[in-house]
């Protein structure tokens, strides 16, 4: 019989692409969706015409009664908890949905699992994040983070995050349950929502190339991201719920790129050098040849507090899962553009 999963933000980034490759598996596979969303709903179609293989169920993770009772009719072998309110920069503005949704949200899942009474059947994955870690020296070693790494997460985001880390870790040890996270850093790709600056930059280089946007606004452009493809991760996720014992891993590319060169890289793939003028909120991204600004700063996309450099250390994922990035950096900034020169050239 086919292992039956359960994916919670099926319509997310890795939602998609976590249901791929489990459907190629050959699972049964089942994803949460949220609100009052009917079969004529036109979200509801749009992801169900993209995953056609996927049962969609709806549900929402602050619904303790829709998540048991999902859990009861479906009985998967395997639940991926992907739902959360997950853009760090919202999570400042709104904090109380943040922890309820992707910090509390964690446990309803966790506790639809048990009154299922599938807490011995049933395999747990979370989506853990290095924004736990938090970016500062202080607690950062040379090679990147590792499972051994302390914790300071440094937004809303970030310590509702903490919270699923730990009761996930906290039920593994109190039920004996298979309930693991995957600590993973920044990973992108052509289903990453606009709203995160990789798919932004993206997006604006393809629009500026077609002369549909003149220029694009940034925030804070020092910081630093160990950036993987999304595409890579999801077979991570699979491994972390394959092994014989549950455990913790992180899932990185050992590299650290700051948002410049993203930019740079970017514009490089349409034929544009850029030259960077001025510093501090002036600074801006000029075309070599032509001397126009292409990017500039905008302050509103500052962060309160900012995760200044993120850099994980796969050594551990590696060796035991024998999991391994294979789109690189340059490969993904290309990856990206070239999806979104396609599809804004396709739009009228
Ligand atoms: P994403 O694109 O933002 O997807 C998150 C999904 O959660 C969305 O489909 C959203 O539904 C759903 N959701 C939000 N609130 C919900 C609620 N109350 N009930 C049910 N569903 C809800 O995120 P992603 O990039 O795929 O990331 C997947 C998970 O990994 C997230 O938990 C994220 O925090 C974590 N993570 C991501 C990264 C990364 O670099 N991508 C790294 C580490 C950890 P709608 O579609 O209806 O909005
Ligand atoms: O920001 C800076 C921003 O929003 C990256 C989520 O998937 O990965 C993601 O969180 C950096 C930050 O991702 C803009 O200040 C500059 O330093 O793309 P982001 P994130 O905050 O790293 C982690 C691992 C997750 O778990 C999260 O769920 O880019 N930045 N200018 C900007 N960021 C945005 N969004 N927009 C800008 O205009």
């Amino acid at each position: 019989m086919a292992k039956r999963a359960l994916i919670t933000g099926i319509a997310g980034q890795d939602g998609g692409h976590l249901a791929k490759l489990l459907h190629e598996k050959g699972y049964e596979v089942y994803g949460v969706i949220r609100g009052q969303l009917e079969s004529s709903h036109p979200r509801y179609q749009q992801t169900q015409n993209e995953m056609p293989y996927v049962k969609l169920v709806l549900a929402d993770l602050l619904d303790l009664a829709a998540l048991t009772r999902a859990m009861q009719e479906i009985k998967p072998d395997e639940v991926y908890n992907l739902a959360a309110i997950s853009h760090v920069g919202y999570s400042f503005k709104d904090p109380i949905m943040t922890a309820d949704v992707t910090g509390k949200g964690v446990l309803n899942v966790l506790e639809a699992i048990r009154l299922a009474g599938l807490e011995k059947t049933t395999k747990f994955y979370q989506a853990s994040t290095s924004e736990m870690f938090g970016g500062l020296d202080y607690n950062r070693p040379e090679k990147g983070y590792t499972e051994e790494s302390s914790f300071h997460p440094r937004s809303p985001y970030g310590v509702a995050k903490l919270y699923g880390f730990w009761i996930t870790k906290n039920y593994r040890e109190n039920y004996g349950m298979f309930a693991v996270s995957g600590i993973l850093f920044n990973h992108e790709g052509e289903r990453r929502g606009p709203e995160f600056v990789t798919r932004k930059i993206s997006q604006a280089v393809a629009r500026i190339k077609l002369g549909k946007q003149d220029r694009l606004e940034l925030g804070n452009m020092d910081a630093k991201r160990d950036w993987g493809y999304a595409g890579d991760y999801v077979e991570g996720m699979w491994r972390i719920m394959q092994q014989d014992k549950p455990d913790d891993y992180v899932l990185a590319t050992g590299e650290t790129h700051s948002i410049r060169e993203f930019c740079e890289l970017a514009f490089k793939e349409t034929g544009v050098d850029i030259e960077w003028q001025g510093t501090g909120v002036k600074e801006t991204g000029v075309d070599k040849k032509t001397g126009k600004v292409l990017i500039s700063i905008n302050p509103d996309f500052f962060r309160p507090s900012e995760v200044d450099l993120l850099l994980g250390d796969p050594t551990r994922a590696e060796k035991e899962l024998g999991w391994e990035r294979q789109v690189d950096f340059p490969g993904l900034v290309k990856l990206m553009v070239e999806h979104d020169l396609k599809e804004e050239a396709s739009k009228a």
